[in-house]
C-alpha cells in the first residue's frame, strides 16, 4: 500500500457507507478524483503535457502523462505535440526542459521547488576552477543551474556519467561538478584524473551504511539497489549502483523478487506499480526530498489555470551555451 496514496485517500475518502438507522447511503463527492479530472480537462484545453519525476508524490506520478528521470522526460517531450509542459520536479529539471523546448511554455507548479545540490556551485565558482586548472574539461551533473551548464564542456546524468567521462581525452583532467559522490563513483569506474567539487544531495545524505545493514537483516535475500549520489560506505555495501531509470529497468528484468532501494523514496511508487509480483523496501524512510514533495495536485491545477510559474531561459547566449553541453552529452550517449 503506497503511503502517500493512503494519506490522500484518508483526506478525501468519500463517505460511502450507510448511516446507521437511516435508509440509503450518503455519498460525498470524491474530491481526489474530481481534482485529477479538473487537471486532465484543463491540460487538454491548454494542450499541456504533464511530466513527473520518479521522486514525485505517488498521486502526482499517477496523474502524469509520463514519469521518468529528468533527461528521459525532457527528451520525451521533444517528440510530443504540446504547447505547455507542466514539469512536476525541481527547478533544474524544468530549466532543462525549457532549454530543450524553447518554443514551449514550461511550468513548475511550485516556484520554490529547488535543488540544494544544484545551488552548491555557481557559474563564478566554475570559472575559478577553470582558471585554477587550465585545459581541464568541465563535466556537470544535470543537477545544476543553466548558468553552470553554460560554463561546462559537457553535461551528464547519473545514468551516463561514466560513459560521458570515458568519451573525453584521457590526457586531460576532468573537473566534475557539483556532486562529490557521483564524481567519486565515476572516478572509481574510469580511473581518470578528476577534480571533484564537494557538493552533495541532502536527501541521499540521510542514507547510511547502517540503514542498509539493518534493512538486509530485516529482509534477508533482498538485493540492494543504491543511487550513485549515496556516500562511499553505502555504495560499497550495495549490490547495484543505478540511476532511477536504470533501477526501473533492472527490477523488471531481475530474477530477484525483493529489493532494498537506497534513493529518494518516491521511486518506490513506480517500482511497485510496474512490478506487482515483487517487493520493494526503502533503505530508510528519511530519504524523502522536501523539494520534490512541494508539487501537489492542487498546485498543478493552480499552475494550469494561471499558466505560471513559468521557467524560461531568456538570455539567448546563455541558452545556446547550456544547450551545447546537453547536446554534447546526447551525442555521446543517445
Ligand atoms: O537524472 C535525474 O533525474 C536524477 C536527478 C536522478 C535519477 O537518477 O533519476
Amino acid at each position: 500500500m503506497h503511503r502517500a496514496v493512503g494519506r490522500i485517500a484518508l483526506r478525501y475518502r468519500p463517505f460511502s457507507g450507510a448511516v446507521a438507522g437511516r435508509e440509503g447511503a450518503v455519498q460525498y463527492p470524491n474530491m481526489q478524483t474530481s481534482l485529477a479530472d479538473q487537471i486532465h480537462t484543463l491540460a487538454r484545453a491548454r494542450h499541456a503535457i504533464i511530466l513527473a519525476h520518479n521522486y514525485q508524490l505517488d498521486e502526482v506520478q499517477a496523474l502524469a502523462d509520463y514519469t521518468g528521470d529528468s533527461l528521459e522526460l525532457s527528451r520525451k517531450v521533444r517528440d510530443v505535440e504540446a504547447a505547455v509542459i507542466v514539469f512536476c520536479g525541481v527547478r533544474f529539471m524544468a530549466e532543462t526542459a525549457a532549454l530543450l523546448n524553447p518554443e514551449r511554455t514550461v511550468l513548475l507548479p511550485d516556484a520554490h521547488a529547488g535543488c540544494p545540490m544544484a545551488d552548491m556551485i555557481d557559474a563564478a565558482q566554475v570559472r575559478v576552477l577553470k582558471a585554477q586548472h587550465p585545459g581541464a574539461q568541465v563535466v556537470c551533473y544535470v543537477n545544476s543551474t543553466a548558468e553552470v551548464k553554460a560554463e561546462s564542456d559537457i553535461c551528464c546524468t547519473s545514468a551516463n556519467a561514466v560513459e560521458v567521462v570515458q568519451s573525453l581525452d584521457p590526457a586531460v583532467p576532468v573537473i566534475f561538478v557539483p556532486d562529490q559522490h557521483l564524481g567519486h563513483f565515476v572516478q572509481e569506474r574510469t580511473r581518470r584524473e578528476m577534480i571533484i567539487w564537494p557538493g552533495f544531495c541532502p536527501t541521499h545524505a540521510h542514507i547510511q551504511a547502517a540503514d542498509i545493514a539493518a534493512a538486509r537483516a530485516t529482509h534477508p535475500g533482498a538485493e540492494v539497489l543504491a543511487h550513485p549520489e549515496c556516500n562511499a560506505a553505502v555504495r560499497a555495501t550495495a549490490d547495484q549502483l543505478l540511476s532511477t531509470g536504470q533501477m526501473c529497468r533492472y527490477a523488471q528484468r531481475a530474477a530477484t523478487r525483493m529489493f532494498i532501494i537506497a534513493t529518494e523514496i518516491g521511486i518506490l511508487y513506480r517500482l511497485r506499480t510496474e512490478n506487482p509480483g515483487k517487493q520493494f523496501f526503502p533503505s530508510t524512510e528519511c530519504a524523502r526530498s522536501p523539494n520534490m514533495k512541494k508539487i501537489t495536485l492542487e498546485k498543478i491545477l493552480w499552475s494550469l489555470q494561471r499558466l505560471e510559474p513559468v521557467v524560461a531561459i531568456t538570455n539567448a547566449q546563455l541558452r545556446e551555451r547550456a544547450v551545447r553541453s546537453i547536446e554534447r552529452m546526447l551525442d555521446v550517449v543517445a
